[in-house]
């Protein structure tokens, strides 16, 4: 089976971890998760280039991630971080582990030879035995792009922030007013993209943040209508029971776009292509948009084992959804 997952930040890393043990991946070698991951995120900090969603789905998917965080490398020390504060070279609210530098400088240096955002990652992927777990990881675009988010200046105005210093400096509680993508409208799928959405016999949409992950994704020009018209049916998971986000801030990227905070509002962000929709229990009798399938399950991922069972649950649905995925292994 091919599978296709649209995926950001620590939900959808954990979420694709999960689909792998599945047995429709695990007992069928025959199986490939193409992950289309988020580069909203992208920051140059001290002359590098971070990724920081695609390196969390490298980390979590080969082992090595920050399990307590979610991201960075495990037992990472911060003894250049040090250095550079001690030097005053900011910026001070992000925090770099020497090990993650390691992956920072090498991508940097691929840049600078002129390789891809594409082709580094699939070397950084190698580094992390990715093809050995049955994964390929693209970046959704090639193309440089960056999320900024607009908020209120002291004179009345607006001024635009990167989205790290918003999300991390300020844990998004400066109220967002919009957000804007520097690069966007004129960025190309990464080579690899849309064929992956069109040839899938399934997609799908983790809980990872519907604005600044996968909306970001689903405005790199084409992928959007590859959704549409994909044969393969999509089932998306709610990132927010009971209204909450489980981590991150998902409530405050929502509000500024005028969707309610909700599975619901969620489901709605999605309803051009959306073909099921998992949500959590505390949600089952939500109003959602008419003839949209929707599952209720625990969507707590507490562990491995749980995001398995809601991977699972999703892989349950998309063959209700469509014959074409084979029914009874997952
Ligand atoms: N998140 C934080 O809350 N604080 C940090 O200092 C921080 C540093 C960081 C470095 C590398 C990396 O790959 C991720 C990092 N994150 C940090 C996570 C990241 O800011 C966000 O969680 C994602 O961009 C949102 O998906």
């Amino acid at each position: 089976m091919q599978i296709t997952v649209l995926a950001g930040g620590v939900g959808g890393a954990r979420f694709v971890r999960g689909l792998l043990r599945t047995p429709a991946v695990a007992d069928d070698p025959g199986s490939t998760v193409t992950v289309v991951g988020n580069t909203g995120d992208d920051i140059t900090l001290v002359g590098l280039r971070v990724c920081p969603d695609l390196d969390t789905l490298l980390y979590t998917l080969g082992g090595g991630v920050d399990e307590e965080q979610g991201w960075g490398r495990a037992g990472d020390t911060r003894e250049v971080k040090a250095e550079l504060d001690a030097l005053g070279v900011g910026p001070s609210w992000f925090g770099l582990g020497d090990r993650d530098l390691g992956t920072h400088l090498a991508r940097t240096r691929w840049l600078g030879q002129g390789l891809s955002l594409s082709e580094v990652t699939d070397r950084l992927a190698r580094r992390w035995g990715l093809p050995e777990r049955q994964v390929r990881l693209l970046p959704a675009t090639d193309t440089p792009i960056e999320t900024h988010v607009v908020v209120d200046d002291e004179d009345g105005g607006e001024r635009a922030l990167h989205f790290q210093e918003w999300w991390v400096r300020h844990g998004a509680r400066l109220p967002a007013r919009r957000f804007t993508v520097a690069g966007l409208a004129d960025a190309a799928p990464a080579p690899g993209v849309l064929e992956a959405i069109r040839s899938a016999d399934v997609v799908l949409l983790p809980p990872s943040n519907p604005v600044v992950s996968i909306g970001i994704i689903l405005g790199v020009p084409g992928v959007r209508e590859a959704l549409r018209g994909t044969r393969a049916p999509v089932v998306g998971v709610s990132p927010l029971l009971g209204g909450r986000p489980v981590r991150g801030h998902a409530d405050a990227c929502l509000a500024p776009l005028g969707v309610e905070v909700s599975a619901a509002g969620v489901a709605g962000l999605y309803a051009d292509f959306l073909g099921g929709w998992l949500v959590d229990d505390a949600d089952a009798d939500a109003t959602f948009p008419p003839r949209l399938p929707v599952r209720a399950l625990d969507l707590l991922m507490r562990d491995e084992a749980g995001a398995a069972r809601i991977a699972g649950a999703a892989l349950d649905l998309a063959a209700e959804l469509s014959p074409a995925v084979p029914v009874g292994d997952r």
